[in-house]
């Protein structure tokens, strides 16, 4: 399965091998710009779509492409995404795909609630509850990018696959599953990045949603320009450790650039910024935002394979 342009929504297209779509799966953010009108996943052989427990996907032997909502009453986001993560789990086991190789989450108001209350901090709470009872370790983590939205609930869009995939750390940034204490009661699970090793494949390389941390600190608070760079800087140091499994890969050899912006009024400086580091030729997809820390202004997410891989 690949990803052949940018968001809004998994629609119907016709390919040259087949098409599907995931019924009702869209992206819950304000487009900014000219976005490109939908994300196309593509795969190699047929696959049939799905529900499950309140999420609808599409899945063949290889790979499953799946997007789940969950309303939140009483209850509170935490047991929600204890909820979420353990219905992930079971349609995993279910369609014998058991690993998670890449998760979008969108939640809504993500920075309401002081302290250990807030909502981003309750959510990874929840999650961690459930990882640890389904028994995923932190080497088999996944890539991830968790926004917030204006849509309520909690939206996730996620890709289960039969084989685990490789994960990487960012040796600038601190694993967030080791973030210390002061960012909530339990950490954040998910990796940098994962490389997927499609059987008889070139591989292919998701980067999680990517911020201006250093360590485990946010940089440049108040400075869009700063927390630019150091978001790429980021994404390259990724990309350096990718390459002894991708290759070298330079910023015209990802699929696009998604960046996800806390204030629309910043789009066409973070354009200017972005055009003058990465060139001409790379798509970039701007997408407007809440993020998981009340300082930071951008997040970046890219993916990237190899030209002609054929995705199982
Ligand atoms: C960070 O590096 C920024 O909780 O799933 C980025 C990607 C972030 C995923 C998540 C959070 C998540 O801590 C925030």
């Amino acid at each position: 399965m690949r990803i052949t342009l940018g968001p809004i929504g998994i629609q119907a297209q016709t390919l040259t091998r087949l098409h599907y779509a995931v019924d009702g799966m869209n992206i819950p953010l304000k487009a900014l710009g000219n976005a490109p009108e939908c994300e196309l996943w593509q795969a190699a052989s047929p696959v049939q779509q799905g529900s499950f427990k309140g999420i609808v996907y599409a899945a063949n032997a290889h790979v499953c492409l799946a997007s789940l909502q969950l309303a939140e009453h009483e209850q509170g986001i935490a047991a929600v995404a204890e909820q979420a993560y353990l219905h992930l789990h079971e349609l995993g086991q279910h369609l014998g795909l058991p690993h998670m190789l890449r998760v979008w989450h969108y939640l809504y108001a993500l920075n309401e609630g002081e302290g250990d209350a807030e909502r981003y901090k309750q959510f990874c709470l929840g999650r961690a509850q459930a990882l640890e009872y389904a028994g995923v370790p932190a080497e088999h983590l996944h890539a991830a990018t968790l926004v917030g939205s204006q849509t309520p609930g909690v939206r996730m869009h996620f890709i289960l696959v039969k084989q685990p995939p490789l994960n990487l750390e960012n040796p600038r940034q601190t694993s967030a599953y080791h973030y210390p204490r002061e960012y909530g009661p339990r950490q954040p699970a998910f990796a940098r990045a994962s490389i997927m090793q499609w059987p008889e494949a070139a591989p292919q390389l998701f980067v999680s949603g990517t911020a201006s941390i250093v360590g485990h600190r946010s940089r440049h608070a108040e400075d869009l320009a700063g927390q630019v760079d150091e978001s790429l800087r980021n994404i390259q140091t990724l990309l350096q450790a990718a390459a002894e499994t991708m290759g070298d890969l330079q910023w015209r050899d990802l699929d696009f650039l998604k960046i996800y912006l806390r204030h629309d009024a910043d789009l066409e400086r973070t354009r200017q910024q972005l055009r003058s580091v990465v060139g001409n030729d790379l798509p970039l997809i701007f997408l407007q935002a809440g993020l998981c820390r009340a300082e930071l202004l951008v997040e970046i997410e890219t993916q990237a394979r190899p030209a002609g891989v054929k995705i199982p």
